[in-house]
């Protein structure tokens, strides 16, 4: 009998995608050093925690490309052709996609993300607030390919792609990632990007270990989403937060490291741990401009112009496809 069956059926989950969470935890607590994706982060709690992350004093990348975003915004719409479709990856907060709307004369906007639901409400406020602009939401995974509207067929095409997610990738997997928008936006596109700078790493250590905990407690969700979804018994108070700069990979690493000899069951299947041993939750790639040209290059892009704010913490690339 397998014991877990209620806990995935009280999830709440389409099937597909609980048992994708499943697959992918099952796998990576499986390989030494313990890993998961940072993807399972964005439940509910964990969309919260991070849009909390995002408001903390520490934690200057969100408020600093908006800065470059509001105080750029004539120099980035002088590149935008008029009657563009901005395309963004994956659709969050719209306070930085606004900036964009508010002053280039886009005539659609088409943000794609897997959560259909969430996409839907964003659309509705956005019809609402901007009468001219066409909305076209697509519900679709932004890092495999996917098809356009085909409402914005004959028109210039702008993707968008803030937040400095693409840190998030491995850099193989950006390079994909840029190439595959490529693709899919076509001849002639361009795309705005935001990227973190490397910098002080003390500036970078205070930003993913802030004081009130908050980055600790988006951090240590995934194991209460693992409770939750997909019947494990994690005991959180025997798991500690930790985010380290990796120098010679230029990344933030957090880990959630085990403190002290204990097993874990979840689904059938039990994980020891060590004490001291890790969970190895994300990386958060740190470019410097010279870097980042060099892959959006590779990539099949030319970097148009980059912007920083005065201390040089965050940069914000306008690409042009080859
Ligand atoms: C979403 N992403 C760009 C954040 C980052 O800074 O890498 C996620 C995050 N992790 C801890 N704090 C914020």
């Amino acid at each position: 009998m397998n014991m877990h069956a209620p806990a995935l059926a009280d999830a709440h989950l389409p099937d597909e995608q609980t048992s994708a969470f499943a697959r992918d935890a099952i796998g990576d607590l499986s390989q030494q050093p313990k890993r998961l994706s940072p993807k399972y982060f964005y439940d509910a709690a964990g969309s919260e925690l991070f849009e909390a992350i995002t408001r903390l004093p520490e934690y200057y990348p969100t408020r600093t490309e908006l800065g470059i975003l509001r105080d750029r915004g004539s120099e980035i719409a002088a590149i935008i052709p008029k009657g563009a479709a901005l395309v963004e990856f994956g659709a969050g907060a719209t306070t930085k996609v606004r900036l964009l709307l508010e002053r280039s004369a886009f005539s659609a906007y088409v943000p794609v993300d897997i959560s259909g639901d969430f996409l839907q409400a964003q659309a509705e406020t956005l019809r609402k607030d901007f009468p001219n602009l066409a909305v076209h939401p697509v519900t679709a995974d932004f890092t495999a390919p996917f098809a356009l509207p085909a409402e914005i067929a004959g028109l210039p095409k702008v993707g968008f792609f803030p937040g400095s997610t693409i840190g998030n990738f491995e850099p193989h997997e950006a390079s994909r990632f840029l190439r595959s928008a490529r693709e899919i936006l076509g001849r002639g596109a361009q795309m705005i990007v935001g990227a973190d700078l490397e910098k002080d790493e003390r500036v970078l250590y205070d930003a993913y270990n802030d004081a009130a905990g908050v980055t600790a407690r988006f951090n240590l969700n995934v194991l209460v989403r693992m409770n939750r979804e997909l019947g494990g018994n994690f005991d959180l108070s025997a798991f500690t937060h930790r985010a380290i700069y990796n120098r010679e990979r230029h990344r933030i690493e957090m880990h959630l490291i085990s403190k002290k000899h204990q097993a874990v069951r979840m689904l059938g299947t039990s994980f020891s741990f060590r004490p001291g041993e890790s969970i190895h939750t994300e990386n958060s790639y740190k470019y410097s401009i010279e870097r980042f040209a060099a892959l959006a290059r590779g990539a099949g892009w030319q970097v148009r112009e980059s912007w920083t704010d005065a201390k040089a913490m965050f940069s914000v690339h306008a690409l042009a496809a080859d």
